[in-house]
């Protein structure tokens, strides 16, 4: 039945080879390899104007473009951090890893993002700030959380690893709160191999944060306090803009298989592929359909094995969540002060299937008639 080799989610996205070799040529006759190295500064310029904001501060990973943008914030160790448990690990990690304590709040389920009522029940005398992520690129509620960062004086970070060119009311993700963090990660529509970009409209905090991206030293030269070094080079930089020239044809190949799986799965029994925000722009990066165990009949991991067989690789994006796994799991006083019933259920249901310029609508189809086949083996009626 399948025509393809392996079919995977987070294919990388590599643009014109010749213009990503004669990119890396430049780099080598330059012989100028990293630390805010032209192609850095240029990309940094591009996500700025996608983002449409006034500073983009590239950085080696979004992980620890989080802890930077937390520590420029002036989030310290113990300090608590409230953030959704449904969320990709590096969301909660990295303030973990630094001492900064995530606070787990349960989502929307429609939009899977933190729920603005829940995160106002989690406010306590360590908040210092909500740490919210347009999960698949879906805007968060961004008006409500600021207007509740701003009555509590807490820092608003938005984990925008997802959602390059999505927009909310309009507004380009990127502007929203003190900073945004976005993903280049090799898995990402657009990607640097490995990357991140911090964006802010606030010109301090910018300088703030190139200086903790940077060993603590400071735009005049001078080392200004304790930093880490968290910089881009010149070769992921060189990746990240050639994946970026083709943004357009990668977001038109992604809005065209969302469309085709909508097609093929429409009226399939407990199958449901969840959709971006109405009248918003959006990236379609991730194509996630909810299983309704009581209704398909079968788990998601049941359909997830029955694709592995024709070698088709989807995720569990995302399950477990953070407050299911360690260290958090296991301190529940610590990080889950409330249930999380929501979170909970869109877990059990999600499976990210394979999306992006190299899924043929053909390839698509496929995909549907093996779920299909899995949803009718369980005894379901398919209706035509
Ligand atoms: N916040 C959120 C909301 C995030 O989703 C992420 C990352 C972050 C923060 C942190 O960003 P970074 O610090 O990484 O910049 C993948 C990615 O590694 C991770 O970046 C991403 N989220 C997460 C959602 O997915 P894994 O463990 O599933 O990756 P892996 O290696 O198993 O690969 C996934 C799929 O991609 C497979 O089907 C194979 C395919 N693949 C992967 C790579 C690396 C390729 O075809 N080629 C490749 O080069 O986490």
């Amino acid at each position: 039945m399948a025509s393809w080799d392996t079919l995977v989610v987070g294919r990388p996205n590599v643009g014109e080879r010749d213009r990503l070799m004669r990119r890396l040529d430049g780099v080598l006759d330059r012989l100028w390899l990293t630390n805010n190295g032209p192609l850095v500064r240029e990309f940094e310029e591009r996500i700025a104007a996608v983002a449409g904001t006034r500073h983009a501060v590239a950085t080696c990973n979004a992980t620890t473009g989080i802890q930077i943008a937390a520590r420029a914030a002036g989030i310290r160790p113990g300090d608590e951090v409230i953030v959704p448990s449904f969320t990709w690990v590096a969301t909660a990690h990295a303030l973990e890893w630094i001492g900064i304590v995530p606070v787990f709040c349960d989502v929307d389920e429609v939009t899977a993002n933190a729920d603005p009522e829940h995160v106002a029940r989690l406010i306590g005398p360590r908040t210092r700030g909500i740490l919210a992520v347009h999960v698949f690129g879906r805007p968060c509620e961004v008006d409500a959380l600021t207007r509740l960062a701003a009555e509590h004086g807490l820092t608003l970070l938005f984990d925008a690893a997802h959602a390059l060119g999505c927009t909310y009311r309009g507004r380009p993700v990127g502007g929203f709160g003190t900073a945004e963090i976005f993903s280049f990660h090799a898995t990402k529509f657009v990607n640097s191999v490995e990357g991140g970009v911090i964006t802010t409209d606030d010109d301090a905090y910018a300088a703030r944060v190139r200086a903790l991206r940077n060993q603590g030293i400071d735009p005049a030269g001078r080392i200004a306090g304790p930093g880490t070094v968290a910089r881009m080079n010149e070769f992921c930089a060189a990746m990240g803009l050639t994946s970026l020239d083709a943004i357009d044809s990668i977001v038109a190949a992604n809005r065209r298989n969302q469309a085709v799986y909508e097609e093929h799965l429409a009226g399939v029994p407990g199958v449901h592929v969840r959709g971006q925000a109405p009248g918003e722009r959006a990236n379609f990066q991730y194509l996630v359909i909810e299983v309704d165990e009581e209704v398909a009949g079968i788990p998601p991991e049941t359909v997830l094995e029955d694709l592995l067989r024709y070698d088709v690789h989807a995720r569990r994006y995302f399950s477990p969540i953070c407050h299911q796994v360690e260290p958090y799991r296991s301190a529940p006083e610590r990080h889950i002060p409330l249930p999380l019933p929501r979170a909970e259920a869109l877990a059990r249901r999600v499976l990210s299937l394979p999306t992006g310029p190299t899924v043929a609508p053909g390839d698509v189809a496929a995909v549907c008639g093996i779920i299909k086949e899995s949803i009718s083996r369980a005894g379901r009626r398919l209706v035509a």
